[in-house]
Protein backbone atom coordinates (compact mmCIF):
# COMPACT_ATOMS: atom_id res chain seq x y z
CA UNK A 1 0.00 0.00 0.00
CA UNK A 2 3.15 2.28 0.16
CA UNK A 3 3.79 1.49 -3.28
CA UNK A 4 0.10 2.78 -4.18
CA UNK A 5 0.69 6.17 -1.80
CA UNK A 6 3.19 6.87 -4.12
CA UNK A 7 1.50 6.46 -7.36
CA UNK A 8 -1.34 8.34 -5.99
CA UNK A 9 0.94 11.41 -5.10
CA UNK A 10 2.82 11.36 -8.44
CA UNK A 11 -1.00 11.67 -10.36
CA UNK A 12 -2.04 14.33 -8.01
CA UNK A 13 1.43 16.29 -9.29
CA UNK A 14 0.98 15.61 -12.56
CA UNK A 15 -2.50 16.34 -12.88
CA UNK A 16 -2.23 20.31 -13.90
CA UNK A 17 0.58 19.76 -16.10
CA UNK A 18 -0.85 16.50 -18.29
CA UNK A 19 -3.92 18.66 -18.65
CA UNK A 20 -2.30 21.42 -21.18
CA UNK A 21 -2.02 18.60 -23.58
CA UNK A 22 -5.98 18.16 -23.41
CA UNK A 23 -6.76 20.87 -25.96
CA UNK A 24 -7.51 20.33 -29.99
CA UNK A 25 -6.47 16.55 -30.37
CA UNK A 26 -8.90 14.75 -32.27
CA UNK A 27 -12.12 17.12 -33.21
CA UNK A 28 -13.08 14.73 -36.10
CA UNK A 29 -13.52 11.33 -34.48
CA UNK A 30 -14.44 12.53 -30.78
CA UNK A 31 -15.98 10.97 -28.11
CA UNK A 32 -19.38 10.29 -28.27
CA UNK A 33 -21.13 11.56 -25.00
CA UNK A 34 -24.79 11.16 -26.29
CA UNK A 35 -24.93 7.31 -26.03
CA UNK A 36 -26.30 4.66 -23.45
CA UNK A 37 -22.46 3.18 -23.05
CA UNK A 38 -21.06 6.21 -22.94
CA UNK A 39 -21.78 5.79 -19.28
CA UNK A 40 -19.71 2.85 -17.67
CA UNK A 41 -21.73 0.15 -15.97
CA UNK A 42 -23.47 1.76 -12.96
CA UNK A 43 -21.32 0.55 -10.09
CA UNK A 44 -18.41 2.34 -11.75
CA UNK A 45 -18.26 6.09 -9.84
CA UNK A 46 -16.47 8.60 -11.67
CA UNK A 47 -16.15 6.90 -14.74
CA UNK A 48 -17.61 9.79 -17.23
CA UNK A 49 -16.69 14.09 -17.53
CA UNK A 50 -19.06 16.25 -18.75
CA UNK A 51 -18.91 19.02 -21.23
CA UNK A 52 -18.49 22.56 -19.88
CA UNK A 53 -21.73 23.82 -18.36
CA UNK A 54 -23.05 20.61 -18.06
CA UNK A 55 -24.77 19.59 -14.20
CA UNK A 56 -25.74 15.88 -13.77
CA UNK A 57 -28.32 14.61 -10.65
CA UNK A 58 -28.04 10.91 -9.85
CA UNK A 59 -28.95 8.40 -7.61
CA UNK A 60 -28.04 4.91 -6.92
CA UNK A 61 -29.17 2.05 -4.84
CA UNK A 62 -26.66 -0.63 -4.05
CA UNK A 63 -27.89 -4.10 -2.30
CA UNK A 64 -25.09 -5.83 -1.03
CA UNK A 65 -26.01 -9.23 0.43
CA UNK A 66 -23.39 -11.14 2.68
CA UNK A 67 -23.98 -14.64 3.94
CA UNK A 68 -21.34 -17.62 5.76
CA UNK A 69 -18.09 -17.28 6.92
CA UNK A 70 -14.65 -17.47 4.63
CA UNK A 71 -11.15 -17.76 5.90
CA UNK A 72 -8.56 -17.85 3.13
CA UNK A 73 -10.45 -19.21 -0.10
CA UNK A 74 -12.69 -22.11 1.38
CA UNK A 75 -16.05 -21.38 3.55
CA UNK A 76 -16.21 -22.33 7.83
CA UNK A 77 -19.08 -23.42 8.96
CA UNK A 78 -20.61 -21.29 12.15
CA UNK A 79 -20.03 -24.19 14.38
CA UNK A 80 -16.22 -24.27 13.59
CA UNK A 81 -16.49 -20.09 13.89
CA UNK A 82 -18.04 -20.89 17.32
CA UNK A 83 -15.52 -22.94 18.46
CA UNK A 84 -13.30 -20.26 18.46
CA UNK A 85 -15.24 -17.30 19.42
CA UNK A 86 -18.72 -17.09 21.62
CA UNK A 87 -20.61 -14.97 18.71
CA UNK A 88 -20.56 -15.92 14.70
CA UNK A 89 -21.65 -13.50 12.44
CA UNK A 90 -24.03 -15.56 9.94
CA UNK A 91 -25.47 -12.72 7.59
CA UNK A 92 -25.42 -9.17 7.10
CA UNK A 93 -27.43 -6.94 4.15
CA UNK A 94 -26.26 -3.64 3.21
CA UNK A 95 -28.19 -1.24 1.41
CA UNK A 96 -26.67 2.38 0.88
CA UNK A 97 -28.70 4.76 -1.26
CA UNK A 98 -26.18 7.37 -3.09
CA UNK A 99 -26.63 11.25 -4.10
CA UNK A 100 -24.52 12.55 -6.41
CA UNK A 101 -23.90 15.85 -8.01
CA UNK A 102 -21.94 16.68 -11.06
CA UNK A 103 -20.98 19.80 -12.45
CA UNK A 104 -18.24 20.99 -15.46
CA UNK A 105 -17.52 24.18 -15.16
CA UNK A 106 -14.96 23.58 -18.23
CA UNK A 107 -14.59 20.63 -20.61
CA UNK A 108 -11.44 19.55 -18.95
CA UNK A 109 -12.73 19.16 -15.45
CA UNK A 110 -15.58 17.91 -13.84
CA UNK A 111 -16.40 18.28 -10.24
CA UNK A 112 -18.22 15.49 -8.16
CA UNK A 113 -19.66 15.27 -5.10
CA UNK A 114 -21.32 11.95 -3.27
CA UNK A 115 -23.70 11.72 -0.75
CA UNK A 116 -23.58 7.99 0.49
CA UNK A 117 -27.12 6.78 3.17
CA UNK A 118 -26.50 3.60 4.38
CA UNK A 119 -28.49 0.71 6.33
CA UNK A 120 -27.15 -2.13 7.45
CA UNK A 121 -28.31 -5.69 9.44
CA UNK A 122 -26.02 -8.27 11.19
CA UNK A 123 -27.53 -11.57 12.33
CA UNK A 124 -25.26 -13.90 14.39
CA UNK A 125 -25.81 -17.32 16.24
CA UNK A 126 -23.50 -17.62 19.96
CA UNK A 127 -22.44 -20.42 21.24
CA UNK A 128 -25.48 -20.64 23.78
CA UNK A 129 -27.42 -21.72 20.98
CA UNK A 130 -29.28 -17.75 20.45
CA UNK A 131 -29.37 -15.69 17.73
CA UNK A 132 -29.59 -11.83 17.37
CA UNK A 133 -29.27 -8.89 15.03
CA UNK A 134 -27.76 -5.63 15.00
CA UNK A 135 -28.62 -2.64 13.11
CA UNK A 136 -27.28 0.93 11.88
CA UNK A 137 -28.22 3.17 9.63
CA UNK A 138 -27.63 6.76 9.12
CA UNK A 139 -25.57 9.08 6.66
CA UNK A 140 -21.85 7.43 5.55
CA UNK A 141 -18.86 9.51 4.09
CA UNK A 142 -19.21 12.49 2.04
CA UNK A 143 -17.03 12.37 -1.09
CA UNK A 144 -15.70 15.14 -3.28
CA UNK A 145 -14.01 14.48 -6.33
CA UNK A 146 -12.33 16.44 -9.41
CA UNK A 147 -12.06 14.63 -12.82
CA UNK A 148 -9.33 16.14 -15.20
CA UNK A 149 -9.50 14.86 -18.69
CA UNK A 150 -6.26 14.64 -19.80
CA UNK A 151 -6.56 13.20 -23.55
CA UNK A 152 -9.32 13.16 -25.70
CA UNK A 153 -8.95 11.92 -29.25
CA UNK A 154 -9.80 8.81 -31.79
CA UNK A 155 -12.86 8.01 -29.72
CA UNK A 156 -11.01 7.75 -26.67
CA UNK A 157 -10.68 9.88 -23.30
CA UNK A 158 -8.81 9.53 -20.10
CA UNK A 159 -8.95 11.19 -17.05
CA UNK A 160 -7.65 11.73 -13.62
CA UNK A 161 -9.90 11.29 -10.45
CA UNK A 162 -8.65 12.90 -7.57
CA UNK A 163 -11.25 12.75 -4.31
CA UNK A 164 -11.31 12.85 -0.67
CA UNK A 165 -13.78 11.31 1.81
CA UNK A 166 -14.22 13.48 4.65
CA UNK A 167 -15.20 11.78 8.05
CA UNK A 168 -19.18 12.54 8.57
CA UNK A 169 -19.96 8.75 8.86
CA UNK A 170 -20.49 7.51 12.57
CA UNK A 171 -17.51 5.16 13.79
CA UNK A 172 -19.98 5.33 17.45
CA UNK A 173 -22.79 2.98 15.87
CA UNK A 174 -24.08 1.66 18.97
CA UNK A 175 -26.89 -1.73 19.45
CA UNK A 176 -28.07 -3.69 21.84
CA UNK A 177 -26.33 -6.95 22.08
CA UNK A 178 -26.19 -9.79 24.39
CA UNK A 179 -22.98 -8.38 25.78
CA UNK A 180 -25.77 -5.56 27.26
CA UNK A 181 -27.41 -3.07 25.99
CA UNK A 182 -26.34 0.18 23.89
CA UNK A 183 -22.69 -1.43 22.76
CA UNK A 184 -20.44 0.17 20.74
CA UNK A 185 -20.90 -2.06 17.14
CA UNK A 186 -18.12 -4.12 15.61
CA UNK A 187 -16.52 -2.19 12.57
CA UNK A 188 -18.10 -3.64 9.90
CA UNK A 189 -21.62 -2.45 11.51
CA UNK A 190 -20.06 1.55 11.66
CA UNK A 191 -20.73 4.14 8.82
CA UNK A 192 -18.05 6.39 8.69
CA UNK A 193 -14.28 5.70 8.71
CA UNK A 194 -13.40 8.45 11.08
CA UNK A 195 -10.45 9.40 9.04
CA UNK A 196 -9.59 11.89 5.99
CA UNK A 197 -9.75 9.63 2.94
CA UNK A 198 -7.37 10.18 -0.09
CA UNK A 199 -9.54 8.68 -3.34
CA UNK A 200 -6.99 8.68 -6.38
CA UNK A 201 -7.63 6.70 -9.71
CA UNK A 202 -7.49 7.22 -13.20
CA UNK A 203 -10.25 6.30 -16.17
CA UNK A 204 -9.76 5.15 -19.29
CA UNK A 205 -12.85 4.97 -22.13
CA UNK A 206 -13.12 3.92 -25.57
CA UNK A 207 -15.66 3.80 -28.80
CA UNK A 208 -15.76 1.96 -32.02
CA UNK A 209 -18.44 1.56 -33.91
CA UNK A 210 -21.13 -0.32 -31.34
CA UNK A 211 -19.00 -1.17 -29.13
CA UNK A 212 -17.52 0.73 -25.95
CA UNK A 213 -14.98 -0.57 -23.06
CA UNK A 214 -13.28 1.53 -20.50
CA UNK A 215 -10.71 0.54 -17.55
CA UNK A 216 -10.47 2.33 -14.06
CA UNK A 217 -7.92 1.73 -11.37
CA UNK A 218 -8.89 3.80 -7.68
CA UNK A 219 -7.00 3.67 -4.24
CA UNK A 220 -8.60 4.71 -1.67
CA UNK A 221 -6.10 5.65 1.26
CA UNK A 222 -6.62 6.47 4.66
CA UNK A 223 -4.61 9.17 6.70
CA UNK A 224 -3.76 9.07 10.45
CA UNK A 225 -6.13 7.79 12.78
CA UNK A 226 -9.64 8.54 13.92
CA UNK A 227 -10.90 9.37 17.29
CA UNK A 228 -11.62 5.98 18.36
CA UNK A 229 -7.73 4.80 18.00
CA UNK A 230 -7.82 3.16 14.07
CA UNK A 231 -7.49 3.45 10.65
CA UNK A 232 -9.83 1.28 8.09
CA UNK A 233 -7.29 -0.37 5.98
CA UNK A 234 -6.15 0.65 2.36
CA UNK A 235 -8.35 -0.52 -0.80
CA UNK A 236 -7.32 -0.86 -3.97
CA UNK A 237 -9.56 -1.66 -7.20
CA UNK A 238 -9.18 -2.16 -10.44
CA UNK A 239 -11.88 -2.57 -13.15
CA UNK A 240 -12.29 -3.18 -16.86
CA UNK A 241 -15.46 -3.15 -18.85
CA UNK A 242 -17.11 -3.53 -22.85
CA UNK A 243 -20.36 -2.75 -23.68
CA UNK A 244 -22.32 -3.24 -26.61
CA UNK A 245 -24.64 -0.25 -27.94
CA UNK A 246 -28.04 -2.52 -28.52
CA UNK A 247 -29.74 0.75 -30.31
CA UNK A 248 -29.73 4.16 -29.29
CA UNK A 249 -31.57 3.90 -25.73
CA UNK A 250 -29.86 0.88 -24.45
CA UNK A 251 -26.69 -1.26 -23.74
CA UNK A 252 -25.45 -4.32 -22.21
CA UNK A 253 -22.21 -4.67 -20.39
CA UNK A 254 -19.34 -7.03 -19.24
CA UNK A 255 -17.44 -6.38 -16.11
CA UNK A 256 -14.64 -7.66 -14.15
CA UNK A 257 -13.67 -5.63 -11.08
CA UNK A 258 -10.58 -6.57 -8.34
CA UNK A 259 -10.54 -5.61 -5.23
CA UNK A 260 -7.74 -5.84 -2.11
CA UNK A 261 -8.39 -4.00 1.01
CA UNK A 262 -5.79 -3.89 3.68
CA UNK A 263 -6.72 -4.40 7.48
CA UNK A 264 -7.44 -2.45 10.27
CA UNK A 265 -4.57 -0.41 11.74
CA UNK A 266 -4.90 0.15 15.83
CA UNK A 267 -8.17 -0.61 17.38
CA UNK A 268 -11.09 0.36 18.98
CA UNK A 269 -10.54 -0.76 22.79
CA UNK A 270 -14.23 -0.56 23.50
CA UNK A 271 -14.44 -3.78 21.61
CA UNK A 272 -13.37 -7.27 22.39
CA UNK A 273 -11.50 -9.72 19.67
CA UNK A 274 -12.28 -12.50 21.40
CA UNK A 275 -16.05 -12.35 21.18
CA UNK A 276 -16.60 -12.12 17.83
CA UNK A 277 -14.63 -12.00 14.37
CA UNK A 278 -15.88 -8.95 13.32
CA UNK A 279 -14.02 -7.13 16.38
CA UNK A 280 -10.84 -8.15 14.98
CA UNK A 281 -9.10 -5.78 13.36
CA UNK A 282 -6.72 -8.34 11.58
CA UNK A 283 -9.78 -9.94 10.43
CA UNK A 284 -10.94 -7.19 7.55
CA UNK A 285 -8.68 -7.51 5.02
CA UNK A 286 -8.89 -9.75 1.91
CA UNK A 287 -9.07 -9.70 -1.77
CA UNK A 288 -12.34 -10.12 -4.41
CA UNK A 289 -12.86 -10.76 -7.92
CA UNK A 290 -16.27 -10.12 -9.38
CA UNK A 291 -18.09 -10.43 -12.45
CA UNK A 292 -20.81 -8.19 -13.57
CA UNK A 293 -23.18 -8.17 -15.96
CA UNK A 294 -25.07 -4.71 -16.67
CA UNK A 295 -27.66 -2.91 -18.71
CA UNK A 296 -27.82 1.00 -19.52
CA UNK A 297 -30.30 3.00 -20.65
CA UNK A 298 -31.05 5.92 -22.13
CA UNK A 299 -33.56 9.05 -23.36
CA UNK A 300 -31.61 10.32 -26.67
CA UNK A 301 -33.65 13.08 -27.31
CA UNK A 302 -37.29 14.87 -26.81
CA UNK A 303 -38.13 16.66 -23.04
CA UNK A 304 -36.33 13.87 -21.27
CA UNK A 305 -33.42 14.01 -23.05
CA UNK A 306 -29.86 12.88 -20.82
CA UNK A 307 -32.19 10.98 -18.75
CA UNK A 308 -30.54 7.51 -17.82
CA UNK A 309 -31.45 4.47 -15.99
CA UNK A 310 -28.70 1.80 -15.27
CA UNK A 311 -28.94 -1.92 -13.72
CA UNK A 312 -25.74 -4.20 -12.36
CA UNK A 313 -25.08 -7.29 -11.04
CA UNK A 314 -22.48 -8.36 -9.80
CA UNK A 315 -21.28 -11.57 -8.51
CA UNK A 316 -17.97 -12.55 -6.83
CA UNK A 317 -16.05 -15.32 -8.44
CA UNK A 318 -13.18 -15.21 -6.10
CA UNK A 319 -12.64 -14.31 -2.65
CA UNK A 320 -9.52 -14.71 -0.18
CA UNK A 321 -10.33 -13.29 2.80
CA UNK A 322 -8.63 -12.98 6.43
CA UNK A 323 -11.09 -14.80 8.13
CA UNK A 324 -13.44 -15.96 9.44
CA UNK A 325 -15.05 -12.92 7.57
CA UNK A 326 -18.53 -12.91 5.98
CA UNK A 327 -18.11 -13.53 1.89
CA UNK A 328 -20.04 -11.33 -0.19
CA UNK A 329 -22.67 -13.02 -2.14
CA UNK A 330 -24.19 -11.01 -4.91
CA UNK A 331 -24.60 -6.97 -5.31
CA UNK A 332 -27.06 -5.40 -7.00
CA UNK A 333 -26.70 -1.31 -8.41
CA UNK A 334 -29.20 0.29 -9.84
CA UNK A 335 -29.46 4.08 -10.70
CA UNK A 336 -31.00 7.36 -12.69
CA UNK A 337 -28.74 10.19 -13.83
CA UNK A 338 -30.25 12.97 -15.43
CA UNK A 339 -27.90 16.11 -16.99
CA UNK A 340 -28.79 19.01 -18.09
CU1 LIG B 1 -22.27 12.68 -14.73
Amino acid sequence: MKLFGIFAAVLLSVAPLVQADSGGAGADRHYHALRPDAHAPIGVMGDHTHGEGEFMLSYRYMFMNMQGNRSGTSGVSTAEVLSQYMVSPTEMDMEMHMLGMMYAPADWFTFMTMVPIIDMTMDHKTRMGGSFRTSSSGLGDIRFTGLTRVYEGSGQRVHLNTGVSVPSGDTDVRDDTPAGADMVLPYPMQLGSGTVDLLPGITYLGQSGRISWGAQANGNIRTGRNDDGYSLGDEFSGTFWAAYQMSDAASFSFRNEYTNRGNIDGADSRLNPMMVPTADPGLRGGESYRFGFGLNFLVPEGALKGMRVAAEYLVPVYQDLDGPQLETDAVWVFGAQYSF
